[in-house]
């Protein structure tokens, strides 16, 4: 999860808390929130990052659950700007990874394409599931990608005060 715009921890906090009410979903587990710098796109407020863990019943697909995270980021007020990819928002939901599940289509990558990049989404999911495998076929941990990020990047990545 990651906000820019407005107030980024009553964003997150909002999307958690749609997140738990999604039927037959769990909100198990939450890392810490990190203040991040602008990744892709620098001319743009700090960010929010935090990532989360739902455990799903067995009606969930991926696609499923994409689409009920665009109707939180809509309800956020997210608005897309096609010319900014990586542009400020108030709420971006994307997915990490679904279990174990590889997945390649025009909507949906998983896991995400570009995880192993990103510090501010390796540290926090480290927080909740680093002896997990990331299954894109690169092999090892997030754990042990995140100890090949470069620790300057890794050392820009701060706990939030809220
Ligand atoms: N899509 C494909 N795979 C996935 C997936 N695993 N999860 C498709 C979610 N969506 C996925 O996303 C664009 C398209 O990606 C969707 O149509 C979906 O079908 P979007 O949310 O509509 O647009 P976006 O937010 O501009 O793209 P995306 O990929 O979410 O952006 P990024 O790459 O996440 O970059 N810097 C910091 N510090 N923290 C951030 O959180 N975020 C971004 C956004 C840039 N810089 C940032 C941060
Ligand atoms: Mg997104």
């Amino acid at each position: 999860m990651g906000s820019n715009l407005g107030d980024r921890s009553a964003c997150l906090q909002a999307a958690r808390e749609r997140l738990a009410a999604l039927p037959d979903a769990l909100l198990a587990a939450a890392s810490p929130i990190y203040e991040t710098e602008p990744w892709g796109d620098p001319d743009q407020p700090a960010y929010h990052n935090q990532v989360v863990a739902l455990t799903l019943g067995p009606t969930w697909t991926p696609h499923r659950l994409l689409a009920a995270l665009w109707a939180i980021e809509a309800d956020q007020g997210r608005i897309r700007h096609p010319k900014r990819p990586y542009g400020p928002r108030t709420l971006d939901l994307d997915i990490l990874l679904f279990g174990a599940l590889r997945l390649d289509t025009p909507e949906l990558t998983i896991p995400h394409p570009r995880l192993r990049q990103r510090a501010f989404v390796l540290l926090p999911l480290a927080d909740l599931a680093g002896d997990v495998p990331i299954p894109d076929g690169q092999g090892g941990s997030v754990a042990q990608a995140l100890a090949k990020m470069p620790s300057k990047e890794v050392g820009k990545i701060v706990r939030a005060t809220e």
